[in-house]
């Protein structure tokens, strides 16, 4: 970076596709030949070429995304702060709506459970942040099934057993945990709050629980590693590069950090089509910029927020890589994203720590079966193949999707789990409160696990056995079951595509 200091009114000369600079937190950048590269598409930039871009810039990336992205000779200098331009920021109806609503919200006292903060951040929520953290695949019907299919198995408790004292701590991946429960891996983290994950970071601190740190996280690895509490465990869900020097680079300096679990996504060698998200994506762009668009972006941005920045991802990623990462770390690796008894079983074979059963929450491939359904094949199978006994210690299994009670993952720990992923709850959480939100989550958890570990007549994990539970409709996807009314309160129907208002 130079020292020279650079007047905004430079930097607006050069607003065009030719030569191309953006101000990004008081520095100037020449992005001019990283246009076609930009994973999130030329347009986007564009739109900032000769201005300050930080407002944009922040929700989607990483602080360090700029600096690491760009050669040092493509940084320019500092800005002379008080002679940029400021890009007006228009505060729509729309948005004042939005912040009235925000200052409407109920006194978190009054949350009781999961579904509270979905039906709060759904209202209180950027738009474009609820369609990319609410959207799932296609018809969405794995997204809603991943609900449903835990209403599928019901509880057969024991009694009279002294319940005085219970304990729902387990260990997972040989680190200790207060719950069965990790808080899993979602991108983009800024969209909902301005904190991003960091929110998460400092609840699972004071709660004993395991983050798992997404590689799309809006805040960067090192910032969260950087604020997690001494001794706090956090792991990494990795996507996997193209270039596979960048993926090395990121996993061993994971494992530098003290991370303590890789979890690589196997589930989406491509995005999955969120519909809610494209659609937003419609509405939001000018309707004249969207026709003239004339295919000069490698990435159309009214795909969506994912779709923007997923092209890295390589969808050549092959059982044969699995030696390559076993050869560049010690950390245990789990596959995130199994989908059936016969993957399992090789990831088994291959040595590997354990696999996660999900399919992504519902958002990559629709009529994907729901994780606690593939769990029970799981189990059944590599028991009769293999002579394994879960939960194991050698071999961890884990699911994801649905989960909104800790009866939820009662159901699973009872099934074989070692404990279950939770993700969009927690964003909705965080989205809606702040950090006092996760907070507040896991506070309602962990209450909800202690009185139902009462009702059921565990005390402790152990004593939550399979014959605690009665799945045998599990692969039944058409029995009859009581609708679930505050899950379906939150649930935002599909829209139908529609004429443009005239
Ligand atoms: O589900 C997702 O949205 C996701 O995993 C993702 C993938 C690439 C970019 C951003 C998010």
């Amino acid at each position: 970076m130079s020292g020279r200091t650079i007047s905004g009114k430079e930097v607006a000369q050069h607003n065009s596709r030719e030569s191309c600079w953006i101000i990004v937190h008081g520095k100037v950048y020449d992005v001019t030949e990283f246009l076609p590269d930009h994973p999130g598409g030329s347009k986007i930039i564009l739109k900032y070429a000769g201005k300050d871009a930080t407002a944009e810039y922040d929700p989607i990336h990483p602080p360090d995304a700029i600096t690491t992205n760009l050669p040092p000779e493509k940084h320019l200098g500092p800005v002379d702060v008080g002679t940029v331009e400021k890009v007006e920021i228009v505060i729509t109806d729309q948005e004042k709506a939005r912040q009235e609503r925000m200052n409407a919200r109920p006194p978190l006292s009054e949350i009781l459970n999961l579904h509270d903060f979905e039906a709060i951040a759904k209202l209180v929520m950027p738009e474009k942040a609820w369609a990319y953290y609410s959207s799932a695949a296609d018809d969405e019907i794995t997204n809603r099934e991943n609900h449903a299919a835990y209403h599928r198995i019901w509880f057969r408790p024991r009694i009279l057993r002294d319940v005085t004292n219970v304990d729902w701590s387990t260990t997972i991946l040989g680190q200790k945990s207060r719950m069965p429960l990790y808080i899993s891996a979602t991108a983009l983290g800024k969209l909902g709050h301005p904190d991003g994950e960091l929110n998460l970071t400092r609840a699972a601190a004071k709660h004993g629980v395991i983050q798992m740190i997404p590689t799309l996280a809006s805040c960067s690895f090192d910032e969260l590693v950087d604020n997690a509490a001494p001794g706090q465990v956090q792991f990494l869900q990795l996507y996997v590069n193209k270039d596979r020097e960048i993926t090395k680079k990121i996993v061993q300096h994971a494992e530098e950090r003290g991370i303590k679990g890789l979890f690589i996504t196997v589930d989406a060698p491509q995005l999955g089509r969120r519909e809610k998200d494209m659609r937003m994506k419609f509405e939001a762009e000018d309707p004249a910029e969207v026709t003239s668009n004339k295919q000069e972006d490698k990435v159309d941005r009214s795909q969506g927020a994912a779709r923007a920045i997923s092209s890295f991802i390589d969808p050549g990623l092959d059982w044969k890589d699995l030696p390559w990462f076993k050869s560049i770390t010690k950390m245990p690796i789990i596959l995130k994203g199994v989908q059936c008894w016969e993957d399992a079983l090789i990831a088994y074979d291959q040595g590997l720590a354990g696999v996660v059963l999900s399919n992504h929450g519902g958002r990559q491939l629709d009529f994907a079966r729901s994780g606690i359904e593939i769990l029970v094949e799981v189990v059944a199978k590599l028991g009769e193949l293999r002579g394994l006994k879960f939960p194991n210690e050698k071999f961890q299994l884990f699911v994801d999707g649905g989960v909104r009670r800790a009866t939820d993952v009662i159901k699973a720990v009872a099934l074989g789990a070692t404990a279950v992923g939770v993700g969009r709850p927690f964003i909705y959480a965080f989205s809606a409160f702040g950090y006092e939100g996760v907070d507040r989550a896991l506070e309602i958890l962990n209450d909800e696990f202690e009185m139902n570990m009462r009702l059921i007549g565990a005390r402790n994990l152990k004593e939550i056995v399979p014959e605690m539970v009665d799945a045998h409709n599990i692969h039944q996807h058409v029995v009859a079951v009581p609708g679930d009314r505050l899950y379906d309160n939150n649930y935002e129907d599909m829209q139908i595509a529609r004429l443009r208002d005239i």
